[in-house]
């Protein structure tokens, strides 16, 4: 049967197969919205979402900030631009994240805002589809000039908002708005053979989810030629011109023969991102090579051990390899929202589980750590230590956190199965109920878990077929080793955990495959499959080159790092040295910090008096407490990284 699907523009019916190009990848995500999350952990960041973020965004958008009235303004063609150049783009991320959460938890009150704000949107685009309110506030005659000043930024967000927001609510009005915007776009620019270089770059992966979603090829070749644009001198505006620094966006040297990484992390994320999206249609393998060693760049030798990336605060972005300092780690939480988008598209493109493994340390580290239990306080940089100076705010001048850690985790379901022609494929560890179509008939599974915390899980199947479907788990890589590479390694002696599966009480022998446990089998409606992936305390020490963790050690529970803070060491947490032969206690405490397993370890403590002179020492209990929930009580110290030695004490008084 020929499907048909409605175009976006002009009303066509034409029909799918006939437009839509063949796919290079190899598994397809498995879409939020066919999920539905039981997760005990994760319900309640879900739910911080829906009723802390939501009404964040809500009040810094709308009350506390212009970037409503901005759109007000807009519309009548008159008033003065309140903020900054690319605030329109929080207003888009917020209606995503709305779109996203609204599916899990409708609120017919956050509904009601966002078609609000939807039809003042609107009402501000220009008749040729143009739309940024500071330009239409500022003067129109200098739009499209600077290449730095995020109108295709903008835009981009404003794609995504508008799918997200249809495919929630089947209502049209802002997608419509932002399929005039993408096709002022092209023909302002590669129909018209005017170069332009994204400044910041995310109108490349929106394009191609337009492209998905309208079935267009025009989208996919405006994709295509917004990377192709790089690194070929074209740039123009304050980033070439003022900082003479096109490395800074990703343009020193066209995209396909990139092999390191450079500048801003954000950027960086996002422009891979919709490089892998390109090459999943396009077969590219151009894009392929130089992502891979981009990637191996990134994770060899500039990734903290929370996932998060961009060490540096000068340029929000990478510095040299192995320098990674922790006191002053920037590590923005859209850094780490972007290296969940890049490495679910290299796994996608690949079926390689290590780029899972990498996703999962960055969403329930340096991603999370964005949120607080409540969802209303977020840090913008995720250090790895602090003297007690950090606090998650309310909220940023620049705003570009908030909202993505918003529709990150209210879109979680995105990330836990994908599917391929004979496969399901389970990627990550989190209780949910989902039926997959396969081989022309639907499994159904429901996954049970006590993860992070324990590492047994269970999925029953809900629904099956007649014919033999493989389900591939994923095997965890921090079983064998922290991270992928050899910038962090477990402590010799610590072991390597094994991956077991038992299907109806019966351990089974598997196949591995690319970091995937192989199960095929005619499955029946009430099997059964036990997952066991041993969760214990593991001593990491860094790569030699990384001289900031010298003497140190982290502690890592299954994929979570965990950190000691002030407030459970009497609001001391760096004047103890962790000794070599350190047993670790593991202690699920319902009460504390919303349900966390605390590790609790022996130490020698040091005190200096309030002249920080005579030093005594004792021997203590030391409790650390997964990374991501620090700073919920207050400001204090914090280090993930532990000394091992007394060369590294640093003892506040
Ligand atoms: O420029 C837009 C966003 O603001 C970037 O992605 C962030 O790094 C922050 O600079
Ligand atoms: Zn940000």
């Amino acid at each position: 049967m020929i499907q048909f699907r409605q175009l976006a523009v002009g009303f066509l019916l034409v029909p799918f197969s006939a437009m839509a190009q063949p796919s290079f990848q190899k598994l397809s995500p498995v879409n939020f919205s066919k999920v539905s999350v039981t997760d005990n952990f994760w319900k309640g960041r879900m739910e911080a979402v829906a009723n802390g973020t939501l009404d964040a965004c809500v009040l810094y958008t709308e009350n506390k900030t212009g970037r409503i009235r901005n759109f007000e303004k807009a519309a009548i063609g008159n008033g003065e631009h309140e903020g900054i150049y690319y605030d329109d783009s929080d207003v888009y991320k917020a209606i995503e994240a709305m779109a996203y959460s609204l599916k899990n938890h409708p609120d017919a009150e956050i509904e009601k805002k966002a078609d609000d704000w939807i039809r003042k949107i609107a009402a501000a685009q220009l008749p040729d589809g143009y739309l940024n309110t500071y330009y239409q506030l500022t003067g129109l005659d200098k739009r499209w000039l600077d290449m730095e000043r995020h109108e295709d930024y903008c835009a981009g967000h404003l794609i995504e908002a508008g799918i997200a927001y249809y495919n929630t609510t089947g209502k049209r009005v802002l997608l419509d708005v932002a399929i005039r915007f993408a096709d002022h776009i092209d023909s302002t620019f590669r129909m018209a053979d005017r170069p332009w270089v994204s400044g910041h770059q995310e109108i490349e992966l929106a394009l191609m989810r337009l492209y998905h979603h309208t079935g267009q090829r025009r989208y996919l070749d405006l994709a295509q030629w917004f990377l192709e644009q790089r690194g070929r001198g074209y740039g123009k505006g304050k980033i070439w011109e003022e900082w003479k620094d096109p490395d800074y966006c990703q343009d020193g040297i066209p995209v396909k023969e990139q092999k390191e990484i450079t500048g801003h992390a954000v950027r960086a994320m996002y422009m891979y991102t919709g490089a892998a999206d390109v090459a999943a249609v396009t077969r590219d393998s151009g894009y392929m090579n130089a992502m891979h060693r981009i990637w191996e760049d990134v994770v060899y030798r500039n990734m903290y051990i929370t996932g998060g990336i961009g060490a540096q605060g000068t340029n929000e972005g990478f510095g040299k390899d192995y320098d990674l300092p922790n006191e002053t780690a920037y590590c923005e939480t859209c850094a780490s929202v972007g290296m969940v988008f890049w490495n679910q598209r290299m796994n996608m493109l690949t079926g390689d589980s290590k780029y899972m493994d990498v996703l999962e340390r960055s969403l329930y580290n340096a991603a999370l750590d964005g949120l607080s239990l409540q969802g209303d306080r977020f840090f913008y940089g995720n250090p790895l230590a602090s003297s007690g100076n950090h606090q998650r705010s309310e909220w940023f001048g620049t705003a570009c956190c908030p909202s993505n850690i918003a529709r990150l985790v209210a879109s979680l379901g995105n990330y836990i199965y994908s599917s391929s022609e004979d496969a399901v494929w389970v990627n990550l560890y989190i209780g949910s109920e989902v039926k997959i179509p396969v081989k022309k008939q639907s499994l159904g599974l429901s996954m049970q878990t006590e993860f992070p915390w324990k590492g047994t899980t269970t999925i029953t199947v809900t629904e099956s077929g007649r014919l033999p479907v493989s389900v591939r788990l994923r095997i965890p890589g921090w079983l064998s080793a922290p991270v992928p590479g050899d910038l962090y390694r477990y402590e010799e002696g610590a072991g390597t955990s094994s991956f077991e599966v038992l299907v109806n009480g019966q351990p089974v022998k598997f196949a591995e495959e690319n970091g995937y446990a192989v199960l095929v089998r005619k499955w029946k409606k009430g099997d059964r499959i036990e997952i066991k992936t041993p969760m214990e305390v593991k001593r990491v020490i860094s790569h030699s080159g990384l001289k900031q963790n010298a003497d140190r050690v982290a502690l890592q529970y299954g994929p979570l790092v965990y950190c000691v803070e002030g407030a459970d060491n009497a609001n001391k947490a760096m004047n103890f040295v962790l000794p070599a032969s350190s047993k670790f206690s593991v202690q699920y405490e319902a009460g504390k910090l919303g349900g966390i397993n605390t590790i609790g370890f022996d130490a020698n403590v040091f005190d200096v008096d309030a002249e920080g002179q005579s030093i005594s020492t004792v021997h203590k209990t030391i409790t650390a407490i997964p990374y991501f929930v620090w700073n919920n009580r207050g400001k204090g110290e914090m280090q993930i990284w532990l000394p091992t030695s007394v060369r590294q004490l640093k003892i506040n008084p």
